[in-house]
């Protein structure tokens, strides 16, 4: 971002989970798909993102989504989905926020009572299916990409916290999975702070003792975030019965406040590992903050030639601001800061 540049945005959110959508104002990036996009923008751009993502303009828990025009004929719409961790191969609540902007700003032909929107993101082609009534984006329910079991029952060494045995499944990301009773500490938001602390190291632990490759894109690596889970409850708090809550902690320190499409979908293929959970079964999952996802594995299939399932999730998403935004030549933040998370002002690039 630069003086002079206008970056058009629509604000929305996702079961409490922000996607901020650029539509306008951003170059196409090169690459001949969406992971090679990723890798131009983190070489070239990547101080766009902590200017949209970052604190005077974002927070601590920001999260966003770049539209593209799409390198591969069977999608109409190629997203690039940016955070304050940098950018995902996928995400959920990202596709969901994104599918009701498209929308209910006319961007895509809508029809009603289902419009079909083909997104082509990082780690494959996601079909989202809007529901609309009177123009309006009601739900909206993702095919997402096959999702797997990578490793069960894996002890690794966490310092400062000794041995932890957890699972690990990819979900469009790679996640460790572990049980709130586990971890020893309870899914409440008070203890907001322990679970960021506590899982943080889980995840550098996982992450450097097993190191996860897609087995069909090695592009796709690493672990960043854990899905902390607790078992269903008849909801008796007020939302109704769940079948499953979870945290998902998300390097560098935040806590998704939707229950994470990514991590439902690989807690989705762990359970069905398990045979917990039977084809196209409504699983209600709900978040940190008790929003919903249903989550449902509507197909099975192999990655790499290992079994994985289709998951698909159905949430809900609001548009909450349109936005141009501008960078002012005499702004000292040009790339934003997060103090919470110990980043320093950043340099503006050259001009
Ligand atoms: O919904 O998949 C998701 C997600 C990933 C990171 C934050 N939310």
């Amino acid at each position: 971002m630069r003086p002079g540049d206008t970056i058009h945005v629509v604000d929305s959110h996702t079961e409490g989970m922000p996607t901020r959508v650029v539509t306008r104002g951003f170059v196409t990036l090169p690459g001949s798909d969406m992971l090679a996009r990723r890798a131009a923008f983190e070489a070239e751009h990547d101080h766009l993102r902590t200017f949209l993502m970052f604190e005077p303009r974002g927070h601590a828990a920001m999260s966003g989504a770049i539209l593209q025009p799409p390198t591969r004929p069977d999608a109409d719409v190629a997203v690039l989905f940016i955070e304050v961790s940098g950018c995902l191969a996928m995400c959920g609540h990202g596709t969901i926020g994104v599918a009701t902007v498209l929308v209910e700003e006319r961007m895509v032909p809508v029809t009603e009572p289902v419009t079909r929107v083909r997104l082509e993101v990082p780690a494959g082609l996601v079909i989202a299916d809007v529901e609309v009534v009177d123009g309006r984006a009601r739900a909206v329910t993702i095919t997402n990409v096959p999702s797997f079991v990578h490793a069960t029952d894996v002890t690794v060494d966490v310092p400062g916290h000794g041995p932890v045995v957890i699972d690990v499944a990819f979900g469009g990301n790679f996640y460790a999975l572990i049980p709130a009773e586990r971890l020893g500490i309870p899914l409440e938001p008070a203890r907001e702070q322990d679970l960021i602390r506590t899982g943080l190291a889980v995840i550098a632990a996982a992450d450097a003792q097993l190191a996860p490759v897609h087995p069909e894109d090695d592009r796709i690596r690493g672990i960043e975030h854990l899905v902390v889970t607790a078992p269903g409850d008849d909801g008796t708090a007020g939302g109704g019965p769940v079948d499953g809550r979870s945290a998902t902690v998300i390097h560098p320190g935040w806590i998704d406040r939707s229950p994470c499409g990514t991590g439902t979908s690989a807690r989705l293929a762990l359970l069905h590992h398990r045979g917990e959970l039977a084809l196209d079964t409504p699983y209600i999952h709900a978040s940190f903050i008790d929003s919903r996802f249903e989550g449902r594995i509507s197909a099975t299939t192999t990655v790499g030639g290992h079994p994985a399932i289709v998951p698909t999730i159905r949430g809900r998403a609001w548009i909450s601001g349109r936005a141009e935004l501008v960078l002012d030549p005499t702004d000292p933040f040009p790339g934003g800061f997060l103090p919470s998370l110990g980043r320093a002002p950043a340099p503006a690039p050259a001009s």
